[in-house]
């Protein structure tokens, strides 16, 4: 399904993340950038060794990423150019800025992309799986932030959402039609 804000589409599929053909594709990653289990596993799966070098660079020059922000590579072997690699909160209860941190990703990757040069962008359901952040609140932060950013921003011509699950497709259906 699509929805139009101003000149950027917010579509939603049901999919894998590393199989979308977009300009780039968002990394639920850790603040380590070496790779992980879920979508980040997929992405370098997928990617091939090349994604992994270019994490290696960056932390060797700039450190690890925190919570929050967000840092690009290519995309190696994907069809997507670039992977912008972002780091979401662990659910702790909600009392440890977890919500302001998932917005922080959300626009920290935006803003990433848009810096270069990137018009379509399809993000994961950060920090819904392992890192434990319940999908309601964190689809609504994600679908709120990026109406925001694109409400503000003209240059992304699509921004994609893509669900695992039929449930969770279900849960941000709804959110991007009211
Ligand atoms: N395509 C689309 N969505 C996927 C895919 C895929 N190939 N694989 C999983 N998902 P997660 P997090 C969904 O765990 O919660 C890693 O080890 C998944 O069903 O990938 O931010 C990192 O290195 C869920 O809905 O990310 C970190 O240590 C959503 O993507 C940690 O996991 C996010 O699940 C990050 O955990």
């Amino acid at each position: 399904m699509t929805i139009r804000i101003g000149s950027t589409a917010l579509t939603l599929v049901q999919g894998d993340i590393t199989q979308q053909e977009v300009d780039a594709i968002v990394n639920a990653a850790n603040s380590s950038l070496m790779g992980g289990g879920g979508g980040d596993g997929a992405i370098h799966r997928a990617g091939g060794p090349q994604i992994l070098e270019e994490c290696k660079v960056y932390v060797a020059q700039h450190g690890q990423l925190p919570t929050g922000e967000a840092m690009i590579t290519s995309g190696g072997r994907m069809k997507a150019k670039y992977v912008i690699h972002t780091v979401g909160p662990v659910w702790h209860g909600g009392g440890n800025r977890e919500e302001e941190l998932l917005s922080n990703a959300y626009h920290n990757s935006l803003k990433v992309a848009v810096e270069n040069g990137i018009k379509t962008i399809a993000f994961p359901s950060i920090s819904t799986g392992i890192y434990g952040f319940p999908i309601d609140r964190a689809a609504k932060i994600a679908v709120d932030t990026v109406k925001n950013f694109v409400g503000k921003n003209r240059s992304l011509t699509e921004v994609r959402f893509v669900t695992f699950s039929q449930s969770d497709y279900d849960i941000y259906q709804k959110l991007l039609t009211s």
